[in-house]
This record gives structure tokens, C-alpha cells and sequence, in this order.
């Protein structure tokens, strides 16, 4: 698109909006203000169950992953944090690491945990780690997450997001009471750890890999066990982990109510955890959970500050950067229109009973091309005003295959 054409596309949207009373500076100042934090498994292209074909240029270690999230930065200017995945990406010198990181511009979101494979510990994981029923494997389990802590406060993250895989494929596996039990008190074991202005992201998952029973199945039993660890404690959303048709925005809505959502994985589903590109399923549900989130900080339910926002995606079929590049502009497309909804008039519409005037409204602020405000807060900022055709123009794909190989791949795990 030229620039020319870009410019007449703000000032026709700017007009409208003005004509709605509201303000494009502050729009694209607050769109400018929201970064989301790429996952470091996101670089490389994610496998199946079946198989994992290569894309090429894949980084080979933590300090190429940080090269991507550095390219994703300076392209997009939408992400600015990186989250670690403890063993997968363990720092050789956390010294240089924080070193490189900073001058990319990126620092260390949440640090995630993992129990929910083998990697060469003495004690196996297969029949669950913090809800064990073995004692030395909770134990092992602990202090794996405390050794996390340990290299997130070395990198300067301030936040362990933990996810179980626990749970029991048949009945009569697992004694559930137990294995809450058991998982309450690993994780108060964990929580004593971690230092004051840290915060526990606890993350819930309906099914997979246990088919039967998951110990965390839903945002009820995060809750809970976080209400039993303290304040810092709070529950994390991955909008892959719903059975299908879930209302995802009034768990969000309920989370804000009692001040305990901690923040999200974004990605798109389908079926179950697919984590597909954020956006490219349901568009409409996404601009629907930003409603509530920015409702919910605007009315004070809880601080917009106090969230956490990541991507939690992995793909197979797509460069990995090109997915990223799409999924945060995506993200910001549903915040900027959410940003739209006429607040006062929606209040009204829901004191007066009127049902098809509430709906005009949603649907007039999804309805909106956004593509423009969010292009022009970018080039504000400093970023490219087409991520993805500049990756393409410049071939970075093939640049980064010539210089990492056609099969690369992360070593570790
Ligand atoms: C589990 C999950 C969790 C893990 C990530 C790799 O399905 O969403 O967040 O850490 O995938
Ligand atoms: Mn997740
Ligand atoms: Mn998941």
C-alpha cells in the first residue's frame, strides 16, 4: 500500500471516529502502549504427533531465538519480552543472555516450568509431577520449579507460569482429592519461593495429555488453588485450553470480577489445543474477550497493568515469524476495535432492555477497519508499515537459512 493511500485511509478513518467522539491520538497511543510476549518456542516450526517438517533458518539455540524476537521487535514494535520454556531453553551465561536481550530491546517475560516430560532427571514424570503420588517425584517436581525462579530472577523475569500435565487416562487411575491435595501443597511449596514482587501464572487445561482426568481441568480449580497460595497467585488463560464453545470472555469477565486473571496464551482453536494462529478462527471471540478486558480495567475490576499478555502458538505449515508477525497484528486489531465500543451507550442499552441496540454497537466496533490505526501507530512507533511484506521483500527466511542451515533446530530437547 502507498503511503499516500495509508495516510488518506487514517484520515477518513479519524474522521469517522471523530464524528463518534472519539480521539484517534489516544486510540494509537494506547495501541502503541501494548506489547505481548513472544514464547520462545514459537521460532521453530512446531511438530505433530506424526511428524515435524523443518521450515529452514530455525535458531539453534536461546541466543538465536532471541535474534527472531529482536526481528519480530524492530518489524512489528508490538512485542518487547521474550518467555523461557525451563529445560528448553536453559542459559549457558545468564549474564550475556540479559546482556544480548537488553540490547535488542527484549526483556524476560513469565518463566514457564516443566514437569510434563522426561529430560534425563532421576525421577519420571509419566505418572504426574506436582500431583504425584510418589512423594520424592512432587519433591523433584519442586524444585524444578524452584530452579526456574532461580534462572528467571538471574535474567530478570518476575513471573513462573505453571502448567500441569497431570492427570489419569482411565478411572480408578488417580484419587482426585489426593492429587488436588497433592498439588495444593507443591505448589504453596513452590509459591514460599518465589520472591515478593513475582507472580505464580497458573495455567488449566481441560483434556491432554490425560484423557480421562485433568487435576487443573478448568479456570475454577486454578482459582481456588491460587486463593490457597496468596495474592501473587493468580490464573493464567491459554485460549486453546476450552472445550469447543466455551464463553471465554465471561470466564475472563469472572476472573476480572474477583481480580484473579493473571493473563494469557493467545492463540486460536478449533477443536481443542490447537494453537493456531490468534485470530484466524474466531475473530469475533477475540474482540469479545478484549470487550471484557477493557471494560473490566476501565470500570477497575482490575488493572490493565496487572495482566500479563503472551502468545502461546507452535506451527508446522507456516514460517514461524511470518505466524508471529500475523498473530500480533491479529491482537492488536481486536484491541484496537474494543477500544471502539461506545461504553456509555452500551450501559444504556443494557438498563433499558434493548437487546438489538447493544448488538449494533458491538458489531459496529468489529465491523470497523482497523488495519490503518494500527498500521499508522507501527510507523509511529518505529516499526516497518508492512511487517510481512518487508520479511518477504528482504527474504529473511532465506538469509537466516543460509546462515543456520537448512535443518536446524534447537538443540536441547
Ligand atoms: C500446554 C501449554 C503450556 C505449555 C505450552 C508449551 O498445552 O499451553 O502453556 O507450557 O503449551
Ligand atoms: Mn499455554
Ligand atoms: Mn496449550
Amino acid at each position: 500500500m502507498s503511503t499516500d493511500f495509508h495516510q488518506k485511509s487514517v484520515s477518513l478513518l479519524s474522521e469517522q471516529l471523530a464524528e463518534k467522539g472519539i480521539d484517534i491520538q489516544e486510540l494509537l497511543s494506547k495501541i502503541s502502549a501494548f506489547q505481548i510476549a513472544v514464547p520462545s518456542w514459537a521460532l521453530g516450526a512446531g511438530g505433530t504427533r506424526f511428524g515435524r517438517f523443518s521450515i529452514g533458518g530455525e535458531p539453534r539455540n536461546l541466543e538465536e531465538k532471541l535474534d527472531d524476537i529482536g526481528l519480530l521487535a524492530r518489524l512489528t514494535k508490538k512485542t518487547d519480552a521474550v518467555s523461557l520454556h525451563i529445560p528448553w531453553d536453559i542459559p549457558q551465561d545468564a549474564q550475556a543472555i540479559r546482556q544480548k536481550a537488553a540490547e535488542l530491546g527484549i526483556s524476560f517475560d513469565a518463566m514457564n516450568s516443566n514437569t510434563f516430560q522426561d529430560y534425563g532427571q532421576s525421577l519420571s514424570y509419566k505418572m504426574g509431577s506436582l500431583s504425584n503420588a510418589n512423594a520424592a517425584i512432587r519433591q523433584q517436581a519442586v524444585e524444578h520449579n524452584i530452579q526456574v525462579i532461580e534462572i528467571g530472577k538471574s535474567l530478570g523475569s518476575k513471573g513462573l507460569t505453571v502448567w500441569l500435565a497431570d492427570g489419569s487416562n482411565f478411572p480408578g487411575q488417580a484419587h482426585f482429592r489426593k492429587a488436588l491435595q497433592w498439588t495444593e501443597e507443591s505448589l504453596k511449596s513452590i509459591y514460599s519461593k518465589m520472591p515478593d514482587d513475582w507472580k505464580l501464572l497458573l495455567e488449566y487445561k481441560p483434556y491432554e495429555p490425560n484423557f480421562y482426568h485433568t487435576v487443573i481441568p478448568d479456570w475454577g480449580t486454578s482459582s481456588f488453588l491460587c486463593r490457597q497460595l496468596g495474592g501473587r497467585a493468580k490464573v493464567l488463560v491459554d485460549l486453546g485450553h476450552h472445550l469447543p464453545n466455551t464463553n471465554i470472555e465471561q470466564i475472563v469477565a469472572t476472573l476480572m470480577h474477583q481480580g484473579m486473571l493473571a493473563g494469557f496464551h493467545f492463540n486460536d482453536s478449533k477443536f481443542g489445543d490447537d494453537d493456531l494462529s490468534t485470530g484466524s478462527i474466531k475473530p469475533y471471540q477475540l474482540f469479545l474477550i478484549f470487550c471484557e478486558l477493557v471494560g473490566g480495567a476501565e470500570e477497575n475490576a482490575q488493572a490493565w497493568e496487572s495482566i500479563s499478555w503472551m502468545i502461546d502458538a507452535s506451527h508446522n505449515t507456516k514460517d514461524p515469524i511470518e505466524d508471529l508477525i500475523q498473530a500480533l497484528e491479529s491482537i492488536a486489531q481486536a484491541y484496537a476495535k474494543a477500544l471502539l465500543v461506545d461504553r456509555a451507550k452500551l450501559a444504556q442499552c443494557q438498563v433499558e432492555g434493548d437487546v438489538v441496540g447493544a448488538q449494533e454497537i458491538l458489531q459496529d466496533a468489529f465491523l470497523t477497519d482497523v488495519r490503518a490505526l494500527v498500521r499508522e501507530a507501527r510507523v509511529r512507533s518505529g516499526g516497518e508499515d508492512d511487517p510481512l511484506a518487508f520479511y518477504r521483500k528482504e527474504k529473511i527466511r532465506e538469509k537466516l537459512i543460509a546462515k543456520r542451515g537448512k535443518n536446524s533446530q534447537a538443540s536441547g530437547l
